[in-house]
């Protein structure tokens, strides 16, 4: 409603010096700003933001769907509706035009275990064709590639046996792709074993960018969206329980990110397809849609740095903060037995 309001009333007022390219334009926002560019305006301007993300909140959240069961399989129904208007301030005074799933950028992180039916009822609310592509096994026809589901309020249902277990990204496959992924349909599917792995204190992390100067960098960088943001407003752990990260890289543009952790090291397991990991280090390499699972344990309390050992993107905001807090009865935020 409100980037409609702004669409209309953003008025282009342009002065034309003469025929060359390089003549200096004057834009007058629809709050009035006036902005002088000799560049091209790729994109409308905007002061507001219509994206409500609260990366504290997604942090933790699991979207289990709505569970029914048939003939002894759980099904798990989602309701996903995409949208390419909505408008994040991605940093203080940038905005940027985000395409969401569920209106955020991560959408909601998709949890199911194997062996249950997963149902999507996909809407296209956006302007241009999306779909759904899951990272996985399934069919052919469900693959979100070749059925691009068109705009203002196309339809499409995936369904699959959720599998193989692991954590895997889901994102929109319609080219240019690298415009659909980059400005934001994407988010993370979760696989549990039917065997659950060990209670932990669980959490998403997407890595993710956003080239808000339309030059193929980015120009920001974080875990979950916003720039510095758990650097601003630290995880909160305790020490000597188990923490789970499901970490998905999704940066586009640039060939790797990566993820180094202050004061400890951590158990990682690739795609996380095993229930054994496979190294135990402070640091892992990721190429784009590569992911996998985190398992460590502080036994010292006080604040630790976690970010990408690539110094650029630390510095443009992929950078956070765990503080441990002592948990001296070794009372568990997550319900974890320690005596077990
Ligand atoms: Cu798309």
């Amino acid at each position: 409603m409100l980037s409609a309001i702004i669409g209309i009333s953003t008025i282009i007022v342009f002065s034309v010096f003469s025929e060359a390219q390089l003549e200096p334009k004057v834009f007058v926002t629809h709050s009035g700003q006036v902005i002088q560019t000799s560049g091209d305006v790729l994109d409308p301007l905007y002061t507001a933001s219509t994206v409500e993300f609260d990366p504290g909140k997604y942090l933790r959240d699991f979207n289990y769907g709505r569970i029914s069961e048939l003939n002894g399989q759980t099904i798990r129904e989602f309701t996903i509706i995409a949208e390419d208007d909505k408008i994040q301030e991605i940093s203080p005074g940038v905005f940027y035009n985000v395409w969401t799933f569920n209106g955020t950028v991560p959408g909601p992180t998709i949890r199911a275990t194997e062996g249950d039916l997963v149902r999507i009822h996909f809407i296209n609310n956006g302007s241009k064709s999306h779909t759904m592509h899951f990272h996985g096994i399934h069919p052919a026809e469900m693959d979100g590639v070749f059925e691009a589901v068109g705009p203002g309020g196309g339809q499409f249902t995936y369904e699959f046996e959720a599998g193989p277990v692991g954590v895997h990204p889901y994102h929109c496959h319609v080219m240019p792709l690298e415009e659909h992924i980059s400005h934001g349909l994407y988010g993370v599917y979760i696989v549990d074993p039917k065997e659950e792995r060990p209670p932990a204190d669980e959490m998403v992390m997407v890595l993710n960018g956003f080239d808000t100067d339309f030059d193929t960098e980015n120009n920001f960088y974080a875990a979950n969206s916003i720039p510095f943001y758990y650097q601003h407003h630290p995880i909160q752990i305790k020490t000597n329980e188990l923490i789970r990260i499901y970490v998905v890289n999704m940066v586009e543009f640039d060939p790797i990110n990566n993820l180094h952790l202050h004061g400890n090291l951590y158990n990682y397991y690739p795609t996380g397809t095993s229930t054994v990991p496979s190294t135990y280090t402070d640091m892992i390499t990721l190429s784009q849609t590569e992911r996998g699972i985190m398992e460590f344990k502080y036994d010292y309390p006080g604040k630790y740095l976690f970010h990408a050992h690539k110094v650029e993107f630390s510095e443009k905001g992929w950078v956070g903060i765990f503080l441990v807090n002592d948990n001296p009865d070794q009372k568990s935020q997550t319900g974890i037995d320690y005596e077990n």
